[in-house]
């Protein structure tokens, strides 16, 4: 079989965290390592994404060039990535220039089909700066929760995504000025005219295959209806769109990144004597994208049309996008200094990298949000890597010492037990190897575990330290038996815990001999692993939290600007009473919804929030609030909500409720 393995090209505008290590970067490298090792042909892909408005804006941020930010940004993650081990057969770059002529061939193929539509348009244009807006450049306030300073291609507090002429009051970040409608021309990829590829490519064949998630969200897309994409925008910063007529534009970095793939395997394949187009257009090729779970619609529907559009390509066999690493109960963020990045992490725990692989994979986001916690590292540190893990090879590399000289001893009779846990080392590598072919790593690392657990039971209950007083022969049997389990427990954290694997076998010296036959001598005992000291966890808490104060502070308040006048009539439209919260719960598949039942004293009304990352259900039951009584109702998530809650927000985003100082009856007027 051969696989093409890729893990999504990361941004070079910015350090990664560990939820991006954990999200598309470990899994795919426990998954490849996996197949390389039963003898699959194998590339494993990725590289830095160094197009786009994020890289011209950290550009502007710091006060530099992209190209200074790309070839910063892509040597600190490629150096993170080799530390961790992800073993990747190239790291490529999408600034090189075999990049840039792999994506214009890719669009002149499409354009040359007559794939795109060519749409003229208005756009927002900045007449400062002379720059056509990319929609990260221009924020205003969101249509859907009034929040004032969305983005124009999403709102980043109720989520939604938007277009910039969804925003009200639009204001350029380049020169805070108003930004101007100019006409210009965009190539499009009519993702409408491939719905019905898309239903029978996915939502026929990818339900009982995919991930519930990932085949979840392609669904919703597809029934929602798809529209048509841009894929070029009037930048400087980018791969050119190869035609006369588009002088000054580029390719949508979300059209050349994923081509990134493509000319990675390609640069890989000319250094190493390989026909890049057997793991690209080859139909026994599995192709395999690791991705966090923001980037499926554009893995599983935009980039397989417009490789189904190409024709010569084949399509992703599987997509295991993870969902979402909390960090200690909040969600990680990299602005807001609540994260860990990969970096910050290898500075202060060096030696630890298996320990933090092993812990992202025991907690990994493979069906929901998973949450980090420093404790939680140290906890699974302890108690199963040294305790149990640790602890079992401790124990029987010392015994061999002890009592053999550390050599491997010629058994005799095989007991119960010895057939036993020969039984369970050949039935848990079956486990862990079908797990992981079903991308399930968190339970193919449980499962190693278990096998370590059963081992230390098989110890424990043959009790070699006494025997050896009684039954020379049959403590041969135990030892000879428990070193078989060390070595298939090598075997099977070389996927996992690869420099742990690495040092077990030079411990049980296995690296010239296959198997741990009797009269083969094993190196000295070494600890495998070692507590972590309470003081280093407690440091990086504290360090995390001073680091949100410290940001909190220095953010300067941003005056919002203050939307048009409006006269008293106007505002006298607005209807706003007091009303009491009578019922509250979570929407379903909502993070952010709250469901209210309110009392209005002459009605009793649903009324939906978007307040649940803010306040419990339970906690408000009871309160009085302000509501919105004549907002026209809205559906969301198919619920109706008739009116709204009035909120006050600082520039953190923190929310207090907006409701009458003492009790009032409910139905008052609020004016
Ligand atoms: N750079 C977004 C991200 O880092 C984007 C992925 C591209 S994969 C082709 O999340
Ligand atoms: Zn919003």
């Amino acid at each position: 079989m051969r696989y093409l393995i890729t893990s999504a090209l990361p941004y070079a505008n910015g350090p990664k965290h560990i939820g991006h290590l954990a999200g598309a970067y470990l899994p795919a490298d426990i998954f490849t390592r996996y197949v390389k090792a039963q003898g699959h042909d194998v590339a494993f892909v990725c590289g830095s994404d160094e197009h786009g408005a994020a890289i011209t804006i950290q550009a502007l941020k710091e006060k530099t060039t992209p190209k200074e930010i790309v070839d910063k940004y892509h040597e600190l993650l490629k150096t993170c990535f080799d530390k961790f081990n992800i073993d990747f057969d190239i790291y490529h770059r999408t600034s090189d220039p075999l990049h840039h002529a792999t994506a214009q061939d890719f669009f002149t193929n499409l354009n040359e089909k007559g794939v795109f539509q060519i749409d003229e348009s208005e756009q927002y244009y900045d007449a400062e700066a002379k720059l056509f807006l990319a929609d990260r450049y221009i924020q205003g306030t969101c249509p859907n929760c009034s929040y004032e300073g969305a983005y124009g291609d999403q709102c980043e507090h109720c989520g939604k995504s938007l277009s910039p002429k969804d925003l009200i009051n639009p204001v350029s970040t380049l020169s805070g000025n108003k930004p101007t409608l100019k006409a210009t021309k965009h190539w499009s990829l009519p993702l409408n005219q491939y719905e019905a590829f898309l239903q029978e490519w996915i939502i026929k064949d990818k339900k009982d295959k995919w991930r519930n998630t990932v085949y979840g969200q392609c669904k919703s897309w597809i029934d929602g209806g798809l529209q048509p994409r841009a894929v070029t925008r009037d930048l400087n910063w980018g791969v050119k769109v190869p035609l006369k007529e588009a002088e000054g534009k580029v390719l949508y970095v979300w059209f050349d990144a994923p081509i990134g793939y493509i000319s990675a395997t390609k640069a890989w394949a000319e250094k190493n004597n390989k026909n890049w187009k057997d793991y690209w257009c080859h139909s026994e090729t599995k192709l395999v994208h690791f991705i966090g779970k923001d980037n499926i619609v554009f893995h599983c529907i935009i980039f397989p049309v417009m490789l189904h559009a190409h024709g010569e390509f084949i399509l992703p066999d599987q997509v295991p996008a993870n969902e979402f690493l909390n960090l200690e109960g909040d969600k990680m963020s990299t602005s807001r200094g609540w994260s860990i990045e990969m970096h910050e992490f290898l500075e202060a725990f060096p030696d630890k990298t298996d320990e933090l692989r092993y812990y992202l994979t025991a907690i990994a986001p493979e069906t929901k949000d998973a949450d980090f916690t420093w404790k939680g590292f140290q906890t699974a540190n302890k108690s199963e890597l040294v305790d149990i893990l640790g602890n079992y090879i401790n124990r029987i590399v010392m015994l061999t010492h002890k009592f053999y000289g550390g050599v491997v001893p010629l058994p005799g009779e095989a007991g119960e037990a010895e057939k036993n846990i020969l039984f369970d080392i050949n039935a848990q590598t079956k486990k862990v190897h079908s797990l992981i072919e079903q991308y399930k790593f968190r339970e193919a690392q449980f499962e190693l575990m278990n096998l370590a657990r059963a081992g230390n039971k098989y110890l424990a209950d043959a009790e070699p330290w006494k025997l050896i007083k009684t039954d020379e022969i049959h403590t041969k049997t135990v030892m000879y038996t428990g070193l078989q389990v060390a070595e298939q427990l090598a075997q099977l954290m070389r996927y996992f815990m690869p420099l742990k694997a690495e040092m077990l076998a030079g411990m049980l010296n296995l690296n010239r001999h296959l198997n741990l036959t009797p009269g083969h001598q094993i190196n000295d005992a070494q600890y495998l692993f070692k507590p972590i000291e309470d003081e280093l966890i407690e440091a990086q808490i504290q360090k995390l939290k001073q680091r949100v104060e410290a940001k909190n502070e220095t953010i300067t308040p941003v005056h919002k600007p203050l939307k048009p006048e409006i006269t008293i009539d106007e505002f006298n439209k607005i209807d706003l009473r007091a009303g009491t919260i009578i019922e509250a719960k979570k929407v379903e598949k909502a993070d952010k919804l709250l469901q209210l039942t309110i009392d209005l004293g002459f009605e009793i009304r649903t009324v939906l929030s978007g307040i649940a990352l803010h306040y419990k259900p339970e906690d408000i039951i009871g309160l009085q609030v302000t509501v919105v009584a004549n907002l026209a109702p809205r559906k969301m998530r198919g619920i109706d909500s008739y009116g709204m809650i009035l909120m006050a927000e600082d520039e953190n985003g923190k929310l207090v409720f907006v409701n009458p100082k003492e009790a009032i009856g409910n139905g008052s007027n609020i004016k």
